[in-house]
């Protein structure tokens, strides 16, 4: 935990007055909306937008105030999490199921700012299951098309029921090893009718704050 706060507070210490702000998902994202809670207690103005449903109930009961997309254009900075970050910053996200929500907010930002613990930055991604969103429709053709591409796809399952995001589709947990072409990879799962979204974030990443056991952090 320490580590994921390091970074997320580093994080956090460059929002500004006045700016909006995506709030991302998952636990380390949970350490960055906390620390905006508390900016915000001490009279910083901001406005955010949430990547899913937890981290918009978690922004109301910290007091961030939240402003709709129709009010906006574009996002000034947003904190978000990831699985595995490779050395040209790629990213595998979708552990916590908000893949969608996530890269639709991050390709609308003018700053993407991931924050990790050292676990999650690899030489090569694809150690962690790609999550790939679908469709509930024909999902079962759409799995088999994932399989061809080279990899063992899995419906996740939360208490032995198909995990549904938050947009009421399905995530398919890819497991490929290894993706020696994220960029391709992901191009060619895209190109798949029933997918909505890989958890490959190509390019998107401004920077990256990496934290560590012993509480230290570090901008890559
Ligand atoms: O689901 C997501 O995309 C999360 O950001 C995930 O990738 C990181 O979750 P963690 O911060 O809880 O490890």
């Amino acid at each position: 935990m320490e580590a994921k706060k390091a970074a997320a507070e580093l994080a956090v210490a460059e929002i500004r007055e006045g700016m909006i702000v995506g709030l991302g998902t998952g636990s380390t994202a949970y350490w960055a909306i906390q620390g905006l809670g508390a900016r915000v207690r001490n009279g910083l103005n901001i406005q955010a937008v949430a990547t899913s449903e937890a981290s918009e109930n978690l922004a109301k009961e910290l007091g961030i105030p939240l402003i709709a997309f129709a009010n906006i254009s574009e996002i000034d900075v947003t904190i978000d999490g990831a699985d595995e970050v490779d050395a040209a910053w790629n990213l595998i996200k979708g552990g916590g199921g908000a893949l969608l929500r996530e890269k639709i907010v991050a390709f609308s930002s003018r700053k993407l700012i991931i924050v990790v613990d050292e676990s999650k930055v690899v030489a090569q991604l694809g150690a962690f299951p790609l999550p790939v969103e679908v469709v509930k429709f024909g999902y079962e053709l759409t799995i088999r098309r994932l399989r061809a591409l080279g990899c063992k796809p899995e419906v996740r399952v939360v208490d032995r029921q198909p995990f549904l995001t938050d947009n009421g589709n399905y995530i398919i947990d890819c497991n490929f090893g290894s993706i020696p072409n994220p960029a391709g990879l992901h191009q060619a799962i895209n190109g798949i009718p029933g997918v909505v979204e890989t958890g490959l974030f190509i390019g998107m990443a401004s920077q990256v704050i990496v934290g560590y056991k012993d509480g230290s952090v570090e901008r890559l």
